[in-house]
């Protein structure tokens, strides 16, 4: 079975729905992530991506009721809700400009009570103080939230959004987009048709956006199959504006679905590899440390994956729901990861224009833990 699935990748043929099933019910891991990694190759070489980028959510005050999110708090009074006035949000930002982020990603609950205006102050807030900063805010869920709330149209909400200093959206918000996974994980946000059409409207108005797959919880293979499929299919009508794919590893810590056990990294790594062989018009497809851990990064950089997202700075969602990832890395610490795994390093902006390349390792293992001074204070001795 697999051998026909191998002879079509070869052949660049687009995969089948069963093709997507098989791949991930194939027990030989390493042999489906050789596949993947092969059409990684294809497309990247030994590139290897990551950005100097600063997380921040502003609020987890959110009326969504979603299964798999220990982040979120139902009313601003509840123990442990927190709201960031503007100034608290922009001095993130200003205690960092002597090693400034490129890149904010702003991720937040759907607060019921801010007037719309605080969004666009925020944007515009930062590009004051950073005038070339890149902004990658607000998941389509809130982006539709917003569009009901305030009563606009998607087009209205990302028009005025843009002219505050929105550059482009995140992927956050897609879970599983089959109804029988998604009405019972997340009833009460945007659909999945709700998600794709403010993407959809993203893109005619020329941006670009990154889409995800929340995995590892109540769905099944077919699910996954299906989810990736859509996204395949938008992208086919888009002519190309999703930039990369995040698969996230579901967290249990927390959360409505804490009887289950987290995804292991078998599964991290064949979703990664079906991921990459099953999007065949997508260009990238990131390792996201902060949810499989770098180690698992690291060998998800030779499963098809040639992106490790960035440095991050501060995560809360992940750490909420138990991530034991660190909050951020270091450029050094990404480098370091991208060069042992025998790849080469690339720091890029939002878009992927190259803004740094390293070399690939030629150093023995011994001189690479030591260049790392901080995080291996231990290994001085040995220089
Ligand atoms: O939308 C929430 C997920 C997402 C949990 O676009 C959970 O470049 C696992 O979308 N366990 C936010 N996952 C993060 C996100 C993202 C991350 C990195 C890069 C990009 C990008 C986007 O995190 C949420 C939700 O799907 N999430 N709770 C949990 N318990």
């Amino acid at each position: 079975m697999l051998e026909a699935i191998a002879d079509k990748v070869k052949r660049g043929e687009r995969l089948s729905f069963d093709d997507g099933v098989t791949l991930f019910r194939h027990p030989d891991v390493v042999a489906v992530g050789q596949l993947a990694n092969g059409v990684r190759e294809r497309l990247h070489g030994d590139r290897t991506y990551f950005n100097r980028n600063m997380r921040i959510e502003v609020t987890n005050v959110c009326v969504a009721s979603c299964l798999f999110c220990s982040f979120a708090k139902l009313e601003e009074h509840s123990p442990g809700a927190h709201t960031m006035s503007l100034a608290d949000a922009w001095r993130e930002l200003e205690v960092r400009m002597d090693d400034p982020p490129a890149e904010i990603h702003i991720v937040n609950g759907l607060h019921p009570g801010l007037p719309f205006s605080y969004y666009e102050e925020l944007l515009s807030g930062f590009k004051r103080i950073k005038p070339d900063i890149h902004m990658k805010c607000f998941t389509a869920v809130e982006i539709h939230f917003f569009a009901q709330h305030y009563g606009m149209t998607h087009t209205e909400v990302l028009e005025r959004l843009r002219r505050a200093g929105l550059d482009s959206l995140p992927g956050g918000g897609a879970e599983i987009f089959h109804p029988e996974v998604r009405t019972r994980i997340s009833h009460d946000k945007a659909t999945a048709d709700e998600y794709l059409e403010v993407h959809r409207v993203a893109h005619k108005l020329g941006m670009r956006t990154n889409t995800t797959m929340l995995y590892g919880h109540i769905e099944t293979f077919e699910h996954r199959v299906d989810h990736l499929l859509r996204i395949r299919a938008l992208q086919d009508e888009a002519g190309g504006p999703f930039q990369a794919f995040i698969p996230l590893a579901f967290h249990p810590d927390g959360n409505g679905m804490r009887n289950m056990p987290a995804p292991t990294a078998i599964d991290a790594l064949r979703t990664v590899a079906v991921s990459r062989l099953l999007l065949d018009n997508v260009p990238h497809v990131k390792a996201y440390w902060v949810s499989m851990t770098p180690e698992v990064a690291q060998i998800a950089l030779r499963f098809g994956a040639d992106d490790l997202d960035g440095t991050i700075v501060h995560e809360t969602i992940y750490k909420a729901a138990g991530s034991r990832s660190p909050s951020g890395l270091s450029v050094e610490q990404l480098v370091r990861l991208v060069q042992e795994a025998g790849r080469m390093p690339v720091e890029r902006d939002t878009f992927y224009n190259v803004v740094r390349e390293y070399p690939r390792a030629t150093l023995p293992e011994s001189a690479l833990k030591v260049r790392d001074r901080k995080a291996n204070k231990h290994l001085e001795v040995l220089s």
